[in-house]
């Protein structure tokens, strides 16, 4: 019964996973030898795609002969007469990974095409061996093309994706050119309408892989969840002569060692038995090295073992009840400002969690970048990984939620060995509605198929219970679904004064853990007032102290994640002198300042974690 569970799983993730991505994701990237391609690239902003269409509005890459105007071919004048009207190399140049909003002040709104290209020399360590360009993250589509041949296209702006190079890469003179296009469309994940800002560019680091022909392509290495002395997982390779082969598996602190023998599409399942295993927890994150060798290729990687499910109304990590003090993040560099990327932005944003007392994250509203995970692995954070399913997606649409789909897999695929990520979130205040039930139904159900050892919620909405504006409740087919019953509110902002809190009490019928995904309040850093100011930092404060003792009224609740660690640059926020473009609701403003806030949900943080 077992194995065949584990063959179903199995079957499921390849068959999604060819669905899913254009060429099959390479997992822990993180820990290869790599070269990197971040940097200077230079850039052509082209809002009219004129580098992508002739003037019949056809696309260039279409075209048998595509002519002086394809930008992807990066073309140089042979003689002096020819006529070629674009010329990356004397084009400006822009800093890969990052946004082009917070680079280029002519570019702080554009929302359009861009063209990045960048040129180098790559010697490969072994004639055999198979080169991969991989990105991080490219915000929102990205159409990559190298040494004039187009390698594929990538839809989603938060996850990875890669696509292999051998045939075409040469030792000198290189040259990758991504058309990335950040346009907000009705039918996109998300759609046309956020409360964030949609920076644009390759927004996360740009690698070259050197592997082996035949590789370790993908594994799965966890605690078995019925049994707690198990570990177990498959071990996938990638190439031509992937069949029969050994592959190792060692966990040398555990003294635990393991050959297995991979089947006819390169896969091999294994299960490794000890009683040492030293749980991951909060208290004590603790990591084990893990080593996978294959005949021609070996990985490691640092993974922790635990358990994590739901009883009643409890959380149970490694079987024992646990209280989330959370906090919600967007992924903004609190150094430069704009979209975070780099291991110090990740550093800084969890280092403020931890000094507010925190235990868990929301990483909203979409998926981060890999410090963050590897970081919240490190440091005992748990974390709640999102889709960025947001509002009013077009639920009725197939290519909408193929898209939903497959940035979810890809996440899934990229973080399904950290022991931090407890919670896949399918999406954020979306409207009941039939389709959307179905939507949301079959996306969790994937997402029970890729990773059954996980919890799955989403950030819902809450309405009057009865009729009666006094009592709360959650009305929603989808509570049924989900593991973990969460919901934004915002009571005392959006809904009444803070004493309003006083006012409500809540009916949650669901038997399961209630987490409270949102609520906060808006204040501009050292405005004062008096709390009945709206944005003053004493009206925040009286927001949080009126919703803590509300909320704590709830018999389920298990956690919270405020809304929000740090300000936020929205254009949905223009308020003149207050906002600025910053949705204010941040503990912490942009330049890294405390509001008095901070110090409330602090202080019930720290009595929380004394009394538990
Ligand atoms: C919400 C949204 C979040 C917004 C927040 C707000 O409910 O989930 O994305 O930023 O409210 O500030 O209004």
């Amino acid at each position: 019964m077992h194995k065949i569970k584990i063959i179903v799983f199995l079957m499921v993730l390849i068959v999604s996973s060819q669905l899913a991505a254009q060429e099959h994701l390479i997992v822990n990237v993180y820990n290869r030898a790599t070269t990197s391609l971040n940097g200077q690239w230079n850039y052509i902003v082209d809002p009219y795609e004129n580098g992508f269409y002739n003037y019949r509005l056809e696309a260039f890459e279409d075209q048998e002969n595509p002519g002086n105007g394809a930008f992807f071919l990066n073309a140089k004048p042979k003689s002096k007469s020819d006529l070629i009207e674009y010329d990356f190399d004397i084009s400006d140049s822009i800093q890969v990974p990052s946004d082009w909003n917070t680079q280029k002040e002519n570019l702080y709104y554009y929302e359009g095409t861009v063209w990045y290209k960048k040129s180098f020399d790559y010697k490969k360590s072994e004639n055999q061996h198979r080169v991969f360009v991989y990105f991080e993250a490219v915000n929102y589509e990205a159409d990559v093309y190298f040494n004039g041949k187009k390698l594929g296209k990538h839809i989603g702006g938060f996850t990875p994706f890669n696509f292999e190079v051998t045939n075409l890469l040469k030792d000198k003179d290189n040259f990758i050119v991504v058309k990335v296009d950040n346009k907000r469309k009705k039918e996109g994940v998300p759609t046309l309408n956020t409360d964030w800002w949609n920076y644009g560019g390759i927004t996360r680091d740009v690698k070259l892989v050197e592997v082996s022909n035949n590789f370790i392509e993908n594994y799965t290495i966890q605690l078995n969840p019925e049994n707690k002395n198990q570990i177990k997982g498959y071990v996938k390779l990638n190439g031509t002569e992937i069949a029969k082969k050994e592959i190792q598996i060692d966990i040398p602190e555990l003294k635990l060692s393991k050959t297995i023998i991979s089947n006819a599409e390169g896969v091999a399942v294994f299960e490794m038995n000890s009683k040492k295993i030293q749980y991951w927890d909060t208290k004590n994150p603790h990591l084990y090295q893990v080593n996978i060798k294959s005949v021609n290729d070996k990985i490691t990687d640092q993974i922790g073992f635990r358990t994590i499910k739901t009883k009643g109304k409890e959380i149970l990590l490694n079987d024992e009840s646990i209280f989330l003090r959370g906090i919600s993040i967007h992924e903004e560099s609190p150094i430069t400002g704009g979209r975070g990327s780099t291991i110090e932005d990740a550093q800084q944003l969890l280092n403020w969690a931890k000094e507010l007392g925190c235990n868990y994250v929301r990483l909203a509203h979409y998926p981060h970048n890999e410090h963050m995970l590897r970081l919240a692995d490190k440091m005992g954070i748990l974390v709640w990984e999102e889709n960025p399913v947001y509002w009013t997606i077009s639920w009725e649409n197939e290519a909408t939620y193929n898209n939903a789909e497959n940035q979810l897999s890809e996440v899934i695929n990229r973080d399904k060995n950290r022991a931090s990520v407890i919670i896949w979130s399918m999406a954020n205040e979306t409207p009941t509605s039939e389709p959307r039930l179905i939507f949301l139904k079959k996306l969790a159900a994937h997402t029970r198929e890729l990773d059954p050892t996980r919890l799955i919620s989403a950030a819902l909405e809450q309405s009057d219970y009865n009729g009666d504006p006094t009592i709360r409740t959650i009305n929603d087919e989808f509570a049924n679904v989900v593991d973990v019953l969460s919901f934004n509110q915002y009571v005392g902002w959006y809904d009444g004064l803070p004493e309003k809190c006083g006012q409500i009490s809540w009916k949650i019928l669901q038997n399961k853990p209630v987490l409270i995904s949102e609520f906060g309040a808006g204040a501009k850093i050292g405005f004062h007032g008096d709390k009945l100011t709206r944005w003053s930092e004493e009206f925040q404060e009286d927001v949080y102290i009126q919703t803590l003792k509300m909320l704590e009224g709830i018999e389920q609740l298990q956690g919270f994640s405020p809304w929000i660690l740090v300000d936020f640059r929205s254009p949905r926020r223009m308020l003149p002198k207050i906002q600025d473009g910053y949705n204010r609701k941040g503990l912490i403003s942009e330049d890294g300042k405390k509001k008095k806030a901070f110090y409330v949900l602090k202080n019930f943080y720290d009595t929380k974690s004394a009394s538990n």
